[in-house]
């Protein structure tokens, strides 16, 4: 066993095992006659957390004598997965509890599987900040998550008849071991009302509803440093006067019945990835979270030892990021408590709101961007939009002094838009509030300077940054892939596991064939325990010697999940016209959830799904070519995925990817990528060498240039008849039901007629990349190797590194880098 798991020494077992049959009894009131599996999960994540406590409680101890700069990360999402595994890894409990728990006759994978994902997040934006969190633990930030403790997760995926049909995601139904309620910290936030003018001008908010928020804490706990950070999450409690008026008039039932109104803010995630939807409801969540969030802030600053009774050195103390602009009115919130409260001067006022201040944007994509109407900031947050509207007036100002008579200009730079519906560009609100900005790898950074904030980036070319995703080395490869991570530990020591460049290493046994056969090894491992998995929960038999070629994510019509079916149809086509033919056999999977009033995405599941069954029910096409939608794609299944893939997909249109973080996971794992040149797919061809990656498509240029010149979708119909075979396939019914044969009509119309996302301009390269792919997997040596570059040039996508450039570059903090005592 390697010392990175922990060691199971014999009293550290004894002890486990002491602590794990005392909560069965205890907490659990269950002997081991009548306990589940249930019992013997919660009574392990007992066992764990009391390994938590003391070092939780020090951590904040420590922060308190430090009294270093706090980083607070302000998000709608977390998706955290699993907590079980990753605390014991972290803590370095692993091999010890593996012990304890074969000494009493258990198995620690069977009861890591009881756990629910805290599925508090749609896909790569809340997994994101799950990767952050893990990472300022590990560096040793003072750093504190804050976010929503939704009752109800993003939905469970089931598939029915080819189908998405959505059940709620109800994961505190057994409760959760992993958070303490706070209750004596409940905050008031308030809403609606109206805006008081005092005698001296002053603005107060007043007549306003109360909901009261209340905290619940997470730990977590840094890799191996004894260091314990708290996730905030806040939920919404009825306050005791709610509807107090029609308590007293006698409708007492209904008076307490419609608590529920006021506790439904934190209920439901609303499931969509990259799209704006402007409900109400969901407003008042991202109120919610930035009201108890910056009231929490502001206190913590008041207890500090270098508070002195003003906020003048607040942005010294204090750094806020705003992940995407889902948090933007923590803006107009801190300059109202600022002013309406503290009473500070309006430019005071905002030079601290500004270096506190710094916003991430995520996406490029105009239909994600938030343009909250004014008509219902104005009815929820009336005192909020007049500061917006005071933000906006002075900005505006200060652009006509920078650029005398451009007006044109200034209409383009207003906060306000006014074509149409009156709305409110939160993007350009955090611009303006925000001394950083950033985008989430180098194109997307390149390109919002250039289109959305072109404007902004003329008048203040120092605020805009790159910070190029990462993802946590810990989560996505040790706890993921032990074989792997025991692999490379072997080869190259355990450092990589917090210093992941040292994965560079590796090139040195390229050419090195024992090396590469072990790789192999481990890599069919993974494969073989992933087709038992699917066997198991799918009753689906797949070939573990087949290539896995795999996409999972999000399903949306940028992420071109059409350009993967054509390629499979294409196969289809192939195979059918020359049945005697070789080809490299395949299984490819497509996983993700489709945001549920997302139409066209909701159809392209059911055209895999309708597209598998024909081909997988073809006695022709035998055991070559498999095709399989993977249902319920989450972090968990994630975690079974990476380790078993051959051939990671990363096919989106250059330009609409921000980033991506998939694709690094796929990399860690010594899978190989066919991809674009867009998001951090750049950057990864940059580290392993173009030779080393399936690349092809247009580059942004060309698509920009294309767009310009004015595409014609149907030309590439008319001209390739490999392509219009297989659209005018799904055109005729050769995959709709026999009762519907016109299902999949606007499939066809939208690629043939529109086409947004240019799937038909790409597709030639992109069968030209998969025959690549094919042709090289076929040579095992070669496909090894290149696993083994991709590996090797992995160290940059750390989220370890992504934080460091953050605290850096951003936030202007210095890792405390010492390890805590245990
Ligand atoms: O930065 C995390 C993640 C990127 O990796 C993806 O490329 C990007 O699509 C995603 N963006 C969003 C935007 N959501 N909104 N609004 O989810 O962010």
């Amino acid at each position: 066993g390697l010392s990175v798991r922990g060691v199971a020494e014999v009293a550290n077992v004894v002890n486990i095992k002491k602590t794990f049959n005392r909560h069965l009894h205890f907490t659990l009131v269950k002997d081991r006659n009548v306990a589940t599996p249930r019992d013997y999960y919660l009574s392990l994540a007992h066992t764990v957390w009391d390994h938590l406590c003391s070092r939780w409680i020090r951590t904040h101890q420590f922060y308190y004598q430090q009294d270093p700069k706090r980083v607070y990360y302000l998000s709608l999402e977390f998706y955290m997965g699993r907590t079980l595994t990753n605390t014991m890894a972290n803590l370095g409990l692993t091999q010890a509890v593996e012990e304890a728990l074969y000494q009493l006759g258990l198995d620690l994978e069977d009861i890591e599987e009881i756990e629910d994902d805290a599925g508090l997040g749609n896909g790569g934006l809340g997994r994101l900040a799950a990767c952050f969190l893990d990472s300022m633990a590990t560096l040793g930030l003072a750093a504190y998550g804050y976010g929503i403790r939704y009752d109800y997760g993003i939905f469970q995926q089931k598939i029915a008849d080819g189908w998405q049909v959505e059940e709620p995601d109800d994961w505190l139904r057994f409760g959760n071991p992993w958070e303490k309620a706070r209750p004596e910290y409940l905050l008031p936030i308030s809403f609606y009302g109206r805006v008081d003018v005092g005698p001296d001008g002053s603005k107060r908010w007043v007549d306003a509803q109360t909901v009261l928020a209340m905290p619940y804490d997470t730990p977590v706990p840094g890799f191996g440093n004894n260091n314990c950070n708290t996730l905030r999450l806040w939920t919404a409690k009825a306050p005791q006067s709610f509807n107090l008026h029609s308590f007293n008039s006698g409708e007492y039932i209904s008076a307490v019945c419609d608590r529920n109104q006021a506790e439904n803010i934190s209920r439901v995630l609303y499931p969509n990835d990259n799209f704006f939807e402007g409900k109400e409801l969901r407003l008042k969540q991202e109120y919610f979270l930035v009201a108890a969030t910056l009231q929490d802030i502001i206190r913590r600053f008041r207890n500090s030892k270098s508070y002195n009774h003003c906020f003048d050195n607040f942005a010294d103390k204090v750094a806020i990021q705003l992940n995407d602009t889902h948090p933007s009115l923590a803006i107009p919130e801190l300059m109202r408590i600022f002013i309406d409260q503290e009473k500070l001067a309006w430019d005071a006022a905002w030079s601290i709101c500004v270096a506190t201040f710094a916003y991430t944007n995520h996406t490029i994509l105009p239909e994600a961007l938030e343009r909250w109407p004014v008509q219902t900031l104005a009815k929820c947050l009336p005192r909020h939009l007049e500061i917006i509207y005071d933000i906006n007036q002075r900005f505006l100002a200060y652009v006509s002094e920078r650029y005398p008579g451009d007006m044109d200009r200034i209409r383009r730079m207003s906060l306000v838009e006014e074509d149409g519906c009156k709305r409110i560009n939160m993007a350009y609100l955090c611009v303006v509030g925000s001394h950083a900005v950033n985008g989430v790898a180098r194109i997307h950074s390149d390109l919002i300077k250039k289109h959305v904030f072109k404007d902004f980036y003329e008048l203040w070319p120092e605020r805009f940054q790159n910070k190029t995703n990462g993802i946590t080395p810990r989560r996505w490869l040790l706890l993921c892939n032990p074989g792997l991570s025991d692999l490379l530990s072997d080869k190259i020591g355990p450092a990589w596991i917090t210093d992941l460049d040292q994965l560079r290493q590796l090139t040195d046994f390229q050419d090195n064939e024992h090396v590469l056969r072990e790789l192999v090894k481990v890599k069919s491992q993974a494969k073989r325990k992933f087709a038992d998995f699917v066997m198991r929960e799918f009753k689906v038999k797949i070939d573990p010697s087949s290539m896995f070629d795999i996409q999972v994510k999000r399903i949306h019509e940028y992420k071109r999940q059409l350009l993967n079916c054509l390629h499979v149809i294409t196969l289809y086509n192939r195979i059918r016209d020359n049945p005697k033919c070789k080809f490299v056999p395949r299984t490819v999977m497509i996983g993700g959830k489709a945001a549920p009033g997302y139409h066209m995405a909701k159809l392209i599941i059911k055209l895999i799904n309708s597209v598998a069954k024909v081909i997988n029910n073809d006695p022709i096409v035998g055991n070559r070519l498999r095709v399989l939608f993977l249902e319920n794609y989450r972090v968990s299944l994630a975690e079974k995925i990476f380790p078993a893939a051959d051939l990671s997909e990363q096919i989106s249109t250059a330009g609409t990817e921000a980033s991506g973080t998939g694709n690094m996971k796929f990399m860690l794992n010594g899978a190989l990528t066919i991809g674009t040149m867009d998001g951090a797919n750049v950057e990864m061809c940059e580290e392993m060498g173009r030779e080393n990656m399936f690349v092809f498509g247009m580059s942004v240029e060309e698509v920009e240039a294309l767009s310009r010149s004015g595409y014609r979708p149907a030309d590439h119909y008319a001209s390739s008849p490999e392509l219009r075979r297989c659209l005018d396939m799904i055109r005729d019914g050769v995959f709709s039901p026999p009762d519907n044969a016109g299902l999949f009509r606007d499939v066809f119309d939208s690629l043939v007629y529109h086409d947004r996302f240019m799937l038909l301009a790409d597709y030639k390269d992109y069968i030209r990349a998969q025959d690549l792919a094919a042709e090289t997997y076929l040579d095992q040596a070669k496909w090894s190797r290149m696993c083994l570059l991709n590996i090797a040039a992995a160290g940059k996508f750390s989220s370890d590194r992504t934080i460091s450039e953050y605290a850096k570059d951003i936030w202007n903090v210095d890792p405390h880098g010492i390890k805590l005592p245990a």
